[in-house]
């Protein structure tokens, strides 16, 4: 268990009591440069921020400060500018831990990504794994929640088993049970997909996991974005996320690991800043989170990072929810409007996705007639080419919002869809 001894001081999240102030996308959108241009004659209609969102100026402005001022390597250096990087780094890992409720800041490891947050679990973990073990994993994965399991399988002889998809999208939590047995030794799914937008029961997931002596992973990389995330609510082990689609820079994410398994891990790579004293014959390792962050780190990525969770908690996470949960039944209802409209993926609880496909028109046909419009959505296999297989297409069109989107921006896409129909009638 871990302790709440050097959790950050400043907790920011609202409490049952506290009035937040009402959320306004409207406002908010003047926070993003990049909505102010136009893109073939139309204003811009940014509607993939599954695949990266938009960052506001108080990101881009944190990311120059360090470039501009306080440019330095950290954690390795006496004077001003090192000891000023390094608070700022570090600060951030502070917003991290807030951000995801977690017990300790030794519990955050500051990487580059998703991505790479389940290639070091599956890696370091995964090396415990042996013959006759299994991994279990969801058909709602993104390849980054499947091909590191497929390596370490092939590297163990441990057995990598799916959990099936409804035809509704969901994953059903009696047929993850149903999968769970003794040999199941990790159990890695996605709290959102990013295909669908289906959110899955990451806490009833968990537990079960738990009661089967497995640890748990959640790839939170669709979920941290939309919905209040608390690691130590939800129970899970490790819970990985990517700054990027959190408003924050590219090459920075996040992993939480519980401080106990991260302890007993073995490195995931070998460099500066994760020993404690090299010889040639023996090395022993930095406490934690250093022991996982070989190397100098995406110091600009973080602080970037750190300052878009500041902004995000000063717009307040509820006020956004509701927001985007309001464009996205808008979204859903409009779209089911549409003759030749076919939407996949139709959970009762999702997030901030539509993927869709049309009548006659290939997605991306979709995309690019969307584009002449100025509007941008995501088409093809969106990375999760399994869930394109148990639809039985090869590609879908998603959109998918982010906290500067309005009905406005439906309206443009519903404007656009309708010349992509007038041009394949
Ligand atoms: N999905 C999308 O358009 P990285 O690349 O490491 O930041 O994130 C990988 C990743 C992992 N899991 C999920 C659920 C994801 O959605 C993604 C990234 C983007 O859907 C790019 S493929």
């Amino acid at each position: 268990m871990t302790s709440n001894e050097d959790r950050a001081p400043f907790v920011t999240r609202p409490s049952a009591t506290q009035t937040l102030p009402l959320f306004s996308a409207k406002h908010a959108r003047e926070d993003f440069p990049a909505l102010a241009q136009q893109i073939n004659g139309q204003p811009l209609t940014y509607l993939d921020s599954g695949a990266t969102a938009l960052k506001p100026q108080r990101v881009i402005d944190a990311v120059a400060a360090i470039y501009a001022r306080d440019c330095a390597n950290v954690h390795r250096g006496v004077h001003t500018l090192s000891q000023r990087a390094t608070a700022a780094f570090e600060g951030a890992r502070d917003n991290v831990q807030r951000f995801l409720g977690a017990g300790s800041r030794q519990e955050i490891i500051l990487l580059r990504g998703t991505t790479e947050a389940v290639n070091l679990v599956a890696s370091s973990y995964g090396s415990t794994l042996g013959p006759g073990d299994e991994v279990l994993i969801t058909g709602l994965e993104h390849h980054s929640n499947i091909v590191p399991w497929q390596l370490v399988c092939e590297r163990t002889g441990a057995k990598l088993v799916v959990v099936p998809i409804t035809d509704s999208g969901e994953v059903l939590l009696e047929d993850f049970r149903a999968r769970l047995t003794e040999r199941t030794k990790v159990t890695a799914f996605a709290h959102v997909s990013n295909a669908l937008g289906t959110v899955l029961p990451v806490e009833e997931m968990t537990r079960a996991a738990h009661d089967a002596g497995a640890v748990v992973l959640i790839d939170g990389a669709q979920s941290a974005p939309h919905i209040a995330v608390d690691v130590s609510e939800i129970g899970c082990d490790f819970y990985a996320f990517s700054g990027h689609k959190l408003y924050g820079p590219t090459g920075i994410g996040v992993l939480y690991g519980r401080r106990a398994l991260l302890e007993a891990m073995p490195p995931y790579q070998g460099g500066g800043d994760m020993i404690d004293r090299v010889t040639f014959e023996q090395t022993t390792y930095n406490d934690l989170p250093y022991k996982f962050e070989a190397g100098t780190p995406n110091i600009t990525g973080a602080v970037g990072l750190g300052a878009a969770i500041e902004y995000l908690e000063e717009l307040g996470p509820t006020g956004i929810e509701a927001h985007e949960r309001a464009v996205l039944e808008y979204a859903t209802d409009a779209l089911a409007d549409i003759q030749g409209v076919h939407v996949i993926g139709e959970a009762p609880s999702k997030v901030a996705v539509i993927s869709f496909v049309m009548d006659a028109a290939h997605a991306n046909d979709i995309g690019e007639i969307l584009d002449q419009h100025g509007v941008a959505i995501r088409t093809g296999h969106h990375c999760a080419q399994p869930v394109m297989d148990r639809f039985g297409v090869p590609a879908t069109a998603r959109l998918s919002l982010g906290l500067y989107n309005t009905r406005d921006d439906i309206d443009a896409l519903l404007r656009g869809l309708h010349a992509v129909k007038k041009f394949f009638a």
